[in-house]
Parts: structure tokens; sequence; C-alpha cells
């Protein structure tokens, strides 16, 4: 196969939110196929084009790529946005890995029945600030530099904006304590692939909403 990639997911963030992400800001175009219903699903299981039975799938360079992650990897090293050696590339695993459990523990909380959904949110967004939000400030601030790792846009950057920008949705004030943050937010959001993907339009997908629950828990459970 040739041609842009094709991402096969619903049309919601979720698993492939990340991936919208970091293919915009690597500035490549892409096309996607929402499954609607279960049988969309069952559909590519049937034809066998999902390794482990699961999406997010996209076809990249001949391959149905499979694992979230696996296809991060894939896109951040094939357009140069994984650092450039393996401590970087160690460093940018380590920050990535830490924003994708903080990512976890918010979209999970959006499934939780109703009596637990609150508490959940409060506790993840609480880690947000005293967790995650100050190593990030921290790293800025010790080496002064515009972006996370090696003085240059990487993977790590295109999520930390992500998750930012997600966790202001619930908190707008998640940045009132770090300054360095609040730069970091502004000067990426500029960056031109990242501000063409932060306007209308775009493939970046809004938030979940209420009653968009049952239908994918229905396609997925
Ligand atoms: O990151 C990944 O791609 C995998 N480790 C997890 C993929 C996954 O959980 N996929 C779900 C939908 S996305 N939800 O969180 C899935 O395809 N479920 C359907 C099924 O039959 O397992």
């Amino acid at each position: 196969m040739s041609g842009k990639p094709v991402l096969h997911y619903v049309n919601a963030r979720g698993r492939m939110e990340p991936i919208r992400w970091l293919l915009a800001a690597a500035g490549v175009e892409f096309e996607e196929k929402f499954l609607e219903t279960k049988d969309d699903l069952q559909k590519l299981k049937s034809d066998g084009f999902l390794l482990f039975q699961q999406v997010p799938m996209v076809e990249i360079d001949g391959m149905k790529m499979v694992q979230s992650r696996a296809i991060l990897n894939y896109i951040a090293a094939k357009y140069n946005l994984y650092g450039k050696d393996l401590k970087e590339r160690a460093l940018i695993d380590m920050y990535v890995e830490g924003m994708a459990d903080l990512n976890e523990l918010i979209m999970r909380s959006a499934f939780q029945p109703e009596d637990k959904k609150k508490e959940e949110l409060a506790n993840a967004l609480d880690k947000v600030t005293s967790r995650y939000f100050p190593v990030f400030e921290k790293v800025l601030k010790d080496h002064g530099q515009d972006f996370l790792v090696g003085n240059k846009l990487s993977r790590a950057d295109v999520h930390l904006l992500e998750t930012i920008l997600m966790v202001e949705e619930y908190k707008p004030d998640a940045l009132a304590k770090f300054p360095l943050l609040q730069s970091f937010k502004a000067r990426t959001s500029n960056i031109p692939n990242i501000k063409k993907f932060l306007q209308p339009g775009s493939p970046r997908k809004p938030p979940v909403q209420e009653k968009e629950i049952p239908k994918l828990m229905a396609i997925f459970h």
C-alpha cells in the first residue's frame, strides 16, 4: 500500500487520538475509517486484519499495525520525533509512559459507573498537578530549553501539549502554578503543523460526550 495512512477506530479520541496528534505534528495527512457498530469491528476481525482482535489499527507503509504504542513508536521514529540517540529516546520513553499512565487514569474515569465517576476524575486530576505536571515543569526549568528533550521537537512535546489541553478541559486553571508549562503550551501550539491541527475542521476529536458513551461501549464490549 502506498499513499496516506488509514486509521481504523471509532469517531472519538480514545486510544487513537495520540496517533492523530503525532501524525498531524509530523505533517502527515491521513484518512479515517470510523467503526459505527460492533459489526464493523467484527468485519475487521473476520477479515484477519486485527492481530489481537483490537483497534486502533493503522494501515501504513504496507502494514496493518495494531497496538497503539507500537504505532506511535513507528511514526515517531519514521518522522524523526524520537530523539537523536538511545539516551534521548530513553528520556522520551519515560516522559511519554508517564503521560500514558495519566491519560489512562483520566480516560478510565469517564467509563466508570455514575457513582464512581466524579471521584475517579478528581483523583486523576489531583495526580496531574501533584505528580505529573511538576515533573515537566522541572525538566524545562533545569535545562532552560524550549522542548523537553534535545532542544528539538519530539513526540514527548506533542503528547505533553495534547495532555495539557485535555486536562484544561476538565480543569481550566490546571497550569496556574506552572509558568514554564504555560509558555511551553503557547510555543508548541504555534508550531505550524500543530496550529493547523488545533483549528476547527481538523481531524482532532472533541471530548467524549456522555450520550456517546453507550454507543462506544456497545461497539467494544
Ligand atoms: O494500545 C492498544 O492498542 C492495545 N493495548 C489496547 C487496544 C484496545 O483495548 N482496544 C479496544 C478498543 S479501544 N479501548 O480502549 C478494543 O478493540 N476492544 C475490542 C475487543 O474485542 O477487545
